[in-house]
């Protein structure tokens, strides 16, 4: 990992909304700062950048810039904000907005990635809408984007803008990160199948996407294997454009402003009227978004039972309940206020005295100073959120505990409750626990409050929001260079050009070619995956040239290779090299093998084909194969791993070897290998010419058997022996056909 220092280049943060609102009136633009968790604390990373001793400050921000702006007012509100915010604003009309902001990302993501199923719409217009929102965008960030830039994309409203945007500009670097759970893949597959799709396709065009929890991260990658069927490898995910990686940073706050503020003096005037008002209660208080993902509802109902069982506290306790107004005239956001003010008036009419109002709720936004004047005189601090993807006001309270005293009650189902364990954790959806819990933090010792918060506030500290982001950055800087590292061995147009001439060059060439995976995609079944006209015609061109031998050298028995390619005048080497039909002769063994064997093996590889549904046996002459293509991913890799496992046990004292493939086990006998197949033609042409091409672990052997010098290629970004890497079928085809038309000698 890089030093801060190093992380110099312009930063262009991406988020739905901008760091301030803009209202019209009377025909001019006012701007209004605006607040939340996202935009406080990314605000705090970027004030921090211009601190670090070397890098550049430059920074942009783009996005929405809170109304609808027409035409003739754009000009100067873009000026304007460009001045004093360095921002950039995204127009967008009030039927795009309501689409996508309300239809899309409120009404279908939200609910869904909240684990509130029942509440998602699924409108096709809802999702035409969201991808229009995305490549406005994705539009005016082309305006603005320099090669260098670092651009960060956040949240759930832009998850399509990340292939967007690398599709039209490749040179970026760019990262993304959620701000809300990612949910189960029970959940993600509500969304029909080419939302799904495009989301997921949507995030991966991104160098690096950024989570919360390392539970968010394990749901995304889940959905990706079983949608989109890539896997990963250390959080690193193979597409045929790259590497991506998926990694958890969660989010911390600005504990040295929260902290620090509690010194000045309008906020300790503040503070010293509430203590004076609430002399004589213990004061619980909860701080939230009106939202039916935070609980809210739960909070009040297990403050009910807590009275109810405690009487002792009547009159000695006040629940403080501040609720911010959000999405107003959603229908289940005004139901929910309803049912909030319903439920406060009945606690606060069954328990409430002239003396003592149990809960005292205020549905407004707070400022900043009352907000920390408030976390600082609650005894304790209720977050009961059924949801939520990390939840900073738990964080928040906790910075401004000077003392170290205060008590933290924490759902759960928040994405904080991984990092503050010494709360109080309870499960929101039980009541009971939030009343006892509320009876265990009133009746928490000082001494034991200190201990606890102490772990928690130095954590808090360490890991603060400008650490978050540096990670963050750093990640993306270090997954860049790694792409880069892979990069360099993708064939270049230079390359391809210095193989094409020296394959031009050559009196003979030796073409060393493997078939599924290199040629052909994979398809479900082995049989689907026949050779295509082109691949026929190429091959078909290839091999007619007197100048050139082409082998195809695959793990397919020699029936299916005959059946396929009998007719061209190629070689073919089957089973890995059991086989061998030199051009124009008959098929036959590279050595004596035996076939003792199989009887033992096949009822462990029936017992695993029996316990896997979707798995099947193929039998070849020498070997077994264990296909697992179209059985359930996860499983599919779990039993794979135990079958190599009882194999290897099973066969210690055998000649035969057990290798794993692409989606298969295969059982064989020890010794043959597609470096040995290679050898036999090596050494029986004098060839001034040698290309290689495999797709899988059975393709190292040949790419270790074939001279240095040769052209050796793997297909697929990932590492190997060969000296190049092609992406896929279709880039192998496109290199064939260059050779094809270099035609002579
Ligand atoms: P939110 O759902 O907005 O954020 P949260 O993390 O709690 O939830 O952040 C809310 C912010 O708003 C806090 O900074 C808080 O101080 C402020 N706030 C809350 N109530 C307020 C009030 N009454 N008056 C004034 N300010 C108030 C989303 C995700 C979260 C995730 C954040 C950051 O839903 O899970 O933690 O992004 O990634």
């Amino acid at each position: 990992m890089k030093p801060n220092a190093e992380i110099h280049r312009r930063l262009v943060v991406v988020s739905n909304r901008l760091p301030f609102t803009v209202s019209i009136e009377d025909g001019r633009a006012v701007f209004r700062e605006s607040a939340g968790g996202l935009v406080t604390g990314l605000s705090a990373y970027i004030e921090s950048r211009k601190r670090a001793p070397a890098p550049s400050p430059e920074h942009v921000w783009v996005g929405w810039p809170g109304s609808t702006v027409e035409a003739p007012l754009r000009g100067e509100l873009k000026r304007e904000a460009q001045a004093r915010f360095q921002s950039h604003p995204v127009f967008l009309s009030e039927e795009e907005m309501d689409q996508f902001y309300l239809g899309f990302c409120n009404a279908t993501l939200w609910p869904l990635f909240h684990y509130f199923p029942s509440y998602a719409v699924y409108q096709p217009k809802f999702w035409e809408q969201y991808q229009r929102v995305n490549e406005v965008f994705c539009e005016t960030l082309l305006d603005i984007v320099r090669q260098d830039d670092l651009v960060w994309i956040h949240d759930y409203h832009l998850m399509l803008l990340p292939r967007l945007l690398k599709t039209r500009a490749p040179y970026l670097s760019v990262g993304f990160f959620l701000h809300i759970p990612f949910p189960s893949f029970e959940l993600f597959r509500l969304l029909p199948g080419k939302w799904r799709r495009g989301i997921l396709e949507g995030l991966l065009g991104a160098d690096l996407l950024g989570f919360h929890t390392h539970e968010y991260v394990q749901h995304f990658l889940q959905s990706v294997l079983r949608i989109l069927g890539y896997e990963h490898h250390m959080g690193k995910v193979s597409t045929s454009e790259g590497i991506v990686k998926v990694e958890s940073f969660p989010m911390g706050i600005d504990f040295d402003k929260w902290s620090a503020v509690l010194n000045e003096p309008d906020i300790r005037r503040e503070e010293s009227d509430l203590k004076n008002t609430l002399a004589e209660v213990k004061v619980i208080l909860s701080v939230d978004r009106l939202d039916y993902s935070k609980g809210i509802l739960n909070r009040l109902e297990g403050f009910e039972i807590f009275l109810e069982t405690n009487p002792q506290y009547h009159g000695r306790v006040v629940l403080l309940m501040v609720v911010v107004p959000s999405r107003i005239g959603v229908y289940q956001y005004d139901l929910m206020k309803r049912q909030i003010e319903e439920l406060v008036g009945k606690i606060n009419g069954r328990f409430g005295r002239i003396d003592w109002t149990p809960v005292v709720y205020q549905y407004r936004h707070v400022p900043f100073q009352s907000l920390v004047a408030l976390y600082s005189v609650s005894d304790v601090c209720l977050v009961t959120p059924l949801r939520d993807g990390m939840n900073l006001v738990a964080k928040e309270y906790m910075a401004t505990r000077r003392d170290g005293t205060g008590v933290l009650i924490l759902s759960e189902m928040a994405g904080a409750a991984k990092e503050l364990a010494e709360a109080i954790i309870i499960n929101p959806n039980n009541r009971e626990e939030i009343a006892e819990a509320l009876q265990e933090a009133l009746a928490t010792p000082v001494e034991e409050q200190r201990r606890r918060n102490q772990i928690m506030q130095r954590r808090l500290l360490r890991y603060d929001v400008t650490r978050w982001a540096d990670d963050f950055m750093r990640a993306l800087l270090a997954i860049k260079d790694e792409q880069k590292r892979l990069q360099t061995r993708l064939v270049t147009p230079e390359t391809r050009d210095e193989l094409v001439g020296s394959y031009a060059s050559a009196r003979r060439r030796l073409l060393l070619l493997d078939y599924d995976g290199t040629l052909v995609s994979y398809a479900a079944e082995p049989q689907m995956a026949g050779p295509t006209d082109l691949v026929l015609s190429l091959l078909g061109e290839l091999a007619s040239n007197a100048a050139n031998q082409v082998v195809l050298i695959s793990g397919r028995d020699r029936n299916t290779l005959e059946t396929w390619f009998g007719g061209l005048p190629v070689s073919l080497v089957a089973e890995h090299g059991v086989w061998i039909r030199v051009q124009n002769e008959d098929w036959r063994m590279t050595k004596p093998l035996s076939n003792d064997w199989k009887p033992q093996i096949l009822p462990l590889l029936e017992m695993y084909a029996d316990r896997l549904p979707g798995s099947f046996i193929e039998e070849k002459d020498f070997s077994y194969v264990w296909h697992y293509r179209k059985a359930d991913p996860e499983l599919a890799s779990l039993r794979a791993k135990e079958l190599v496992d009882d194999l290897v046990h099973f066969t210690a004292n055998i000649e035969i070897q057990v290798v794993p493939g692409n989606k298969i086990v295969e059982v064989e006998n020890a010794g043959v290998n597609k470096g040995a197949a290679a050898l036999y033609f090596l050494s029986h042409s004098d060839c001034q010419f040698v290309l290689a091409v495999g797709d899988d672990s059975t393709d190292e052997e040949l790419f270790k058997a074939v001279p240095e010098t040769a052209y050796s290629i793997r297909v697929g970004i990932t590492p190997s022996y060969a000296r190049f890497n092609l992406p896929g079928p279709r880039n192998v085809l496109a290199l064939l056909s260059d050779l094809a038309k270099a035609g002579a000698p």
